[in-house]
């Protein structure tokens, strides 16, 4: 089983969409082994987001991020990470595919309303940048 790391982010919490997004996910087949609902601090998101520092919309992206509480997640499937990326859609949601999360709740590149890990290394990373071990259960 592999695990990957996601992000239910600041538009759909606000928008009240987490559940929909939740159960999206758990119909796609994904065991939730973390979750919890917290506000990323401006040192946490610059970090999280740290290799698109000198991209030119960084600073939009880090504002956006800790505008409100997210959820961050663990989901765990056969081939998660991959699974978790198809199951989002395109980053643009103008370029998602019919029946992913991003066609369906996201509003613009930016707000995107979910992240996911891009890759194994990605995601070992990632978890443990928000949660401890005891935490994944
Ligand atoms: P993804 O892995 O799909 O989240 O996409 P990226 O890692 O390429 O980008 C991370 C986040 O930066 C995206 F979710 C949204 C934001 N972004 C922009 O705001 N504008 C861009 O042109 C590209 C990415």
């Amino acid at each position: 089983m592999e695990r990957t790391f996601a992000i239910i982010k600041p538009d759909a919490v606000a928008a009240g969409q987490s559940g929909q997004i939740l159960a999206h996910i758990q119909k796609a087949g994904f065991r939730i082994a973390g979750m919890k609902m917290k506000r990323l601090s401006q040192l946490e998101a610059e970090t999280f987001y740290g290799v698109h520092k000198e991209r030119p919309f960084f600073g939009s992206l880090v504002t956006f991020m800790t505008e409100g509480p997210v959820v961050v997640l663990v989901l765990e499937a056969e081939g998660a990470i991959a699974k978790w990326r198809e199951t989002m859609g395109a980053t643009n949601p103008a370029n998602a595919a019919e029946g992913t999360i991003r066609k369906m709740f996201a509003t613009g590149i930016e707000r995107n309303c979910v992240h996911g890990s891009d890759a194994p290394e990605t995601a070992a990373v990632e978890i443990p940048f928000f949660f401890a071990g005891t935490e994944l259960l």
